[in-house]
């Protein structure tokens, strides 16, 4: 698999070129601890190589077509940090042609550059290796007329490299299904804790409870358990706060599973049973989703998901008095529902929550394509301090969010097991006692 897409990306390269690409180091925690190694996202689709400090080397005119520098083995410090393939591994675990110690990356690099007319390369990562890049290229202009030319160009492999991942093969689909299912475990077990007097946290630790125990990195980004007005804060993730009854709790959490990034949004009525407005809300939110999902299809845009979404919560909006107009054409052209909708529909995912891939084609929408993933998720919130919202509404916060493949004549919703009905996300919270 990792083959086949080196193959597709140097297929894509100009003649001549090559391409170096940096894998992802420790990140300090604090003082002398470090987070859990990520490998990039980049370079993990490309190798599967998942340990730090580590750099690939793709050659497609040479007899070493690929060659990655590696941290060496070393009994010594695996005691403390565990297994390293090393050089020996990075050959016949990860099918390098050629592999050498990481520290032999900068001093190799002009004889590596030296047949090569183009390089593929992402700048500002490691200052050392942008630096020997340009004095090796400078060095070798010098000296052009005894010899080859140098390279004239260092291009941006991620041009290459994000269209590749936009489109997600069979393998990938799998492990994001098996994302979205443990996804699914999580939050009805989260579900079942919102009842008055719980915490937030208690919620959190559950969902990242079942992430781990079935097998999955855990959260594939921070989750937000905002109970209450913490709904209407977009990136809440202090999550230390006691439900309350009457009030809805946003869980916005998804497992990160073999990579790939499940990113699930439900809002749940405390306590079991929705009241009003709260309803009134929810299901306002849920109409705009349908409307939106009825665009995810081949051909059609992120822009006309997003517009279907506005265009359901405006009318919304105007029916509970949110909007100071009475036409949909008003409160579009004056933007006011961007005070209580201020994010856009949907985002690609794959390996990174917010996955890669251009959004737009020629300054214009790119159509949709079999095989890309992305979220639908429309949401109100109504900030607790908005003086123009009627009282009643203020600190209501709801969102709703699903993963979509688009298929050959539509699309398939990856979330279809979650439960977003309002009657079944009552019966999930009801499943569990109150505390
Ligand atoms: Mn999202």
């Amino acid at each position: 698999m990792f083959a086949a897409r080196r193959k597709r990306f140097v297929e894509a390269m100009e003649p001549g070129s090559i391409a170096i690409l940096l894998g992802a180091g420790l990140a300090t925690r604090s003082r002398d601890t470090h987070y859990r190694f990520r490998q990039d996202s980049d370079f993990h689709y490309l190798t599967g190589f998942d340990h730090p400090n580590a750099a690939l080397v793709l050659q497609p005119d040479a007899d070493a077509a690929f060659t990655l520098f590696v941290e060496p083995r070393d009994p010594g410090a695996e005691t403390w940090t565990g297994y390293r393939p090393g050089v020996e591994g990075a050959r016949s675990d990860f099918g390098a042609d050629e592999a050498h110690p990481i520290d032999a990356l900068l001093e190799k690099l002009p004889a590596l550059l030296e047949q090569a007319r183009r390089v593929y390369h992402v700048l500002g990562r490691d200052p050392r290796v942008d630096q020997k890049l340009i004095e090796t290229i400078d060095a070798a202009r010098l000296r052009s007329r005894a010899h080859a030319p140098p390279p004239d160009a260092i291009l941006d492999p991620r041009a290459i490299l994000h269209e590749q991942r936009l489109r997600k093969e069979p393998a990938e689909i799998e492990w994001m299904r098996r994302a979205v299912e443990i996804t699914r475990e999580a939050h009805a077990a989260a579900a079942a804790l919102a009842h008055a007097g719980r915490f937030e946290y208690e919620l959190e630790a559950a969902l990242d409870g079942t992430f781990r125990r079935r097998g999955g990195w855990g959260p594939a980004y921070d989750s937000i358990v905002g109970g209450g007005a913490n709904a209407t804060v977009l990136h809440y993730i202090a999550n230390d706060q006691p439900l309350r009854d009457d009030t809805l709790v946003l869980i916005d959490a998804g497992c990160e599973y073999a990579g790939y990034a499940a990113d699930v949004t439900r809002t749940y009525p405390v306590g079991g049973r929705f009241a009003t407005p709260a309803r009134e809300i929810y299901e306002l939110v849920l109409a705009a989703q349908e409307a939106a999902l009825e665009h995810a299809r081949p051909g059609a845009t992120l822009e006309q998901i997003h517009d279907a979404a506005v265009r359901r919560l405006i009318d919304g909006m105007i029916a509970l008095r949110l909007l100071p107009t009475t036409t949909l054409d008003d409160a579009l052209e004056s933007g006011e529902f961007r005070r209580y909708y201020v994010h856009r529909t949907s985002h690609w995912l794959g390996l990174d929550v917010h996955d890669v891939g251009a959004y737009s084609q020629d300054g214009k929408p790119r159509p949709l394509e079999p095989g890309m993933v992305l979220t639908v998720e429309p949401g109100l919130y109504v900030p607790a301090g908005e003086e123009r919202a009627p009282e009643a509404l203020r600190g209501i916060g709801v969102r709703i969010e699903d993963d979509v493949l688009i298929t050959a004549d539509g699309h398939e919703n990856l979330c279809a097991a979650i439960p977003k009905h309002p009657s079944d996300v009552e019966a999930l919270v009801r499943a569990g006692r109150p505390a």
